[in-house]
């Protein structure tokens, strides 16, 4: 018999045919957004869960799935689990990054310059029948984005791809990051690593890329957004809760900070209703990734992480697993969870 597996959300036909070659699939063509009680019921005999953002896993789910030995997220955030209940179960959790740098990458620029350039709010002003004068010089005036200097919190890898973008743009680039960039890489993409209060006080533009995590919960506050210039603009293609979301509003009603471009918000899909209640902010609902080509590759690639991931469960590795020697776990996040893993497939 074919060991079961649960996907959460939707997936495309090719990720699910590739699955139901070895797995007993249970699917959610309806795209139905589960609780964790209805998931953890579908998951309750599988060996093997692909989930999204939406998907809460914690301890009580997992002690509701005894059989389960690989969590596989569509997406390279993984604040959706608990790392440390599965590392102690022997779970691996794998994500997928890369393969949708560029196009979380597009996102933020597009944010950045539909911001800068009041694209939504001229439009809406457009379509309300409200242009009334053909031209005056003083309609809608922006914030150049050529020349400007943009500040990236969280240097990694589609952070490198929206500094490789402003390049085009002559930009200036500051960045915080754990580590410096070797200084040819500084070079190419005229960027220098600097403190965040640095940062904040001097970029024209601060595009968020950290994960979320208690560390950097509300990173950006009241008292950051404080530091930041009047006609600066805040862009958000992290997580909701990097931003407090309501010093956020405030600061953008107050003139605090001139506009802000958000993909992600705290409790999405609710918005915070003094940021619908802003002008000058664009919002988009969670769609950094989502061209059809990336949302496939993440898929497919969740899939087959899943897949080698179970390989490797069923196997029983156990201890001294390097994850840089081994290539089919690359995008296993815990691989410190191999020490645990006792069960075997089947
Ligand atoms: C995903 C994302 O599409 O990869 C991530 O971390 O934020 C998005 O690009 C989303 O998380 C789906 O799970």
């Amino acid at each position: 018999m074919k060991p079961k597996i649960t996907i959460a959300r939707w997936v495309f036909d090719d990720v699910l045919q590739f699955l139901q070659n070895d797995f007993n699939v249970q699917a959610n063509l309806a795209d139905e957004v589960l609780t964790a009680a209805s998931l953890s019921a579908r998951s309750a005999d599988a060996v093997g869960l692909i989930t999204t953002v939406t998907d809460k896993v914690d301890a009580a789910f997992l002690a509701a799935c005894p059989h389960l030995k690989v969590i596989s997220n569509i997406g390279v955030g993984v604040n959706n689990i608990d790392l440390a209940a599965c590392t102690a179960r022997g779970v691996l959790v794998c994500n997928t990054p890369d393969v949708l740098n560029a196009a979380t990458a597009d996102l933020g620029f597009a944010l950045l310059l539909a911001t800068a350039r009041r694209i939504t709010e001229a439009e809406q002003f457009l379509r309300a029948g409200d242009w009334k004068k053909a031209f005056a010089v003083n309609q809608f005036l922006g914030h150049d984005v050529a020349g400007a200097t943009l500040g990236i919190i969280g240097m990694g890898r589609i952070g490198q791809a929206v500094a490789r973008r402003a390049v085009g743009f002559d930009m200036q680039v500051l960045y915080c990051n754990r580590s410096q960039l070797p200084s040819a890489q500084e070079q190419a993409l005229n960027a220098s690593w600097v403190q965040k209060e640095v940062l904040l006080a001097r970029s024209d533009f601060v595009l968020l890329l950290v994960p979320y995590s208690a560390a950097s919960h509300h990173l950006i506050g009241a008292a950051e957004l404080g530091l930041m210039k009047s006609s600066a603009i805040l862009i958000n293609i992290a997580r909701g809760g990097v931003v407090d979301d309501a010093a956020l509003a405030a600061a953008l009603s107050k003139g605090t900070i001139a506009a802000a471009g958000l993909d992600v918000f705290e409790g999405e899909p609710a918005v915070h209703p003094a940021l619908l209640a802003c002008k000058n902010v664009v919002l988009t609902p969670h769609i950094g990734s989502a061209t059809h080509s990336t949302r496939l590759k993440m898929a497919m690639l969740a899939a087959q992480n899943l897949m080698a991931a179970l390989n490797v469960a069923a196997l029983n590795v156990t201890i001294n697993f390097n994850p840089t020697e081994n290539h089919i776990l690359q995008n296993v996040v815990n691989s410190e969870a191999l020490n645990h893993l006792t069960t075997q497939r089947n």
